[in-house]
């Protein structure tokens, strides 16, 4: 008989795919706030490749991108001492737990989802069975871990409140308080940072554009061009955030400038009123590299040693395969499986 592995009170699991060049928003949008959690929570950050390989990665660049990510996260602050870092391939529980989920999510519930259906477009048929699932192995990644926060950018509070479902099916499936209902942390300013090119949509590594993000690895010439070049309109600065309504490309310029200086919007405009955008984007570029330059650094340092990252990867995976042995134990046994350690139940 396993025993029941306690809730945690403050655990957050947080990834990121390993998809191409990480980017202003994934950093506005997840990392600083990541290093912010270490603060008052028990964290586990995760370069989630299962999660990338539903659309198609090469094989032989994957492992190279899965180092990079783990290089931003450090560079941007994540401390893999004090959290775990790790790789979601290392640690197998995610996709043992993922079948499981996938016989407790029901088909109605994934084919609300929007996101499969933004990327999997007109060529639906042609998509993956993991792009479809990838929100059951979601569930799994936090829930292996029983974690009880989940930072989350807009783009994925759908996908949390499934996974919140299939806990509280599972929970009420086989009548046992196994997982907890995870709780969303949404941050302000920053949550959703957009194309440079188009600012209705939003900053992505897979956009064809290098022009349309800030990359993480970008130097300080790359920075100021991509922002000077950004897209805008001819009228000047409005003196407060409702005139920004309609003004996508000056709301996400205005946006990610309060957002790099801790600033809320309003006060970046009462300082900005009336300017054009030759200044605002000078101002914007000045911030963006003294704040981007020392993460750039650091990123491209680290990329010099793999084997240091490898290093790193390697005992965080042991150490979030640790956490979630009991966890997938306890589960195993509520299912009913046959335990191998006894030969029976
Ligand atoms: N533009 C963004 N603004 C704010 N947050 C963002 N994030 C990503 N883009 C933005 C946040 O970064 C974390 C890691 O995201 P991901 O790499 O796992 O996946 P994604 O959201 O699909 O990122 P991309 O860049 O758009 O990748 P592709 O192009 O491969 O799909 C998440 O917390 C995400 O919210």
């Amino acid at each position: 008989m396993s025993p029941s592995v306690p809730i945690p009170t403050r655990r957050v699991f947080s990834g990121a795919q390993p998809t191409g060049a990480m980017h202003l928003g994934n950093y506005l949008g997840a990392f600083r706030n990541w290093v912010r959690l270490q603060q008052s929570y028990e964290c586990l950050y995760c370069v989630v490749d299962l999660h990338a390989i539903t659309v198609w990665q090469d094989p032989k660049t994957l492992a190279d991108q899965t180092r990079r990510a783990a290089a931003a996260f450090i560079a941007a602050g994540v401390d893999p001492k004090r959290s775990i870092l790790f790789n979601q391939s290392q640690v197998a529980a995610h996709s043992e737990l993922a079948w499981i989920f996938n016989c407790v999510a029901r088909v109605g519930w994934l084919n609300r989802m929007t996101q499969f259906k933004d990327k999997a477009g007109k060529n639906r048929e042609r998509a993956s069975v993991g792009l479809y699932v990838y929100p059951t192995l979601m569930a799994a990644d936090i829930l292996a871990y029983k974690a009880t926060h989940v930072p989350v950018g807009e783009d994925q509070k759908q996908h949390l409140e499934l996974t919140r479902d299939i806990a509280a099916r599972f929970n009420q499936d086989f009548g046992a308080e196994v997982f907890p209902l995870v709780e969303p942390v949404i941050f302000g300013p920053g949550a959703r940072v957009m194309s440079l090119r188009d600012g209705t949509k939003k900053m992505s590594k897979s956009d064809p554009s290098d022009a349309s993000r800030i990359n993480l690895t970008d130097d300080a010439d790359a920075i100021a061009r991509k922002i000077r070049r950004a897209k805008t309109d001819p009228e000047p600065l409005p003196d407060s955030a409702t005139g920004l309504e309609g003004r996508p490309e000056a709301a996400n310029l205005v946006g990610i400038f309060a957002a790099l200086a801790d600033r809320t919007v309003d006060d970046v405009l009462g300082e900005f009123a009336g300017k054009g955008f030759a200044e605002f984007k000078n101002a914007l570029a000045e911030l963006a590299v003294a704040t981007l330059g020392p993460i750039t650094e650091e990123m491209l340092r680290l990329e010099r040693d793999p084997a240091v990252i490898d290093r790193i990867l390697a005992d965080g995976a042991e150490r979030a395969a640790a956490m979630a042995a009991p966890v997938l134990a306890e589960v195993r046994h509520v299912v009913g499986f046959l335990d191998p350690r006894h030969g029976r139940r």
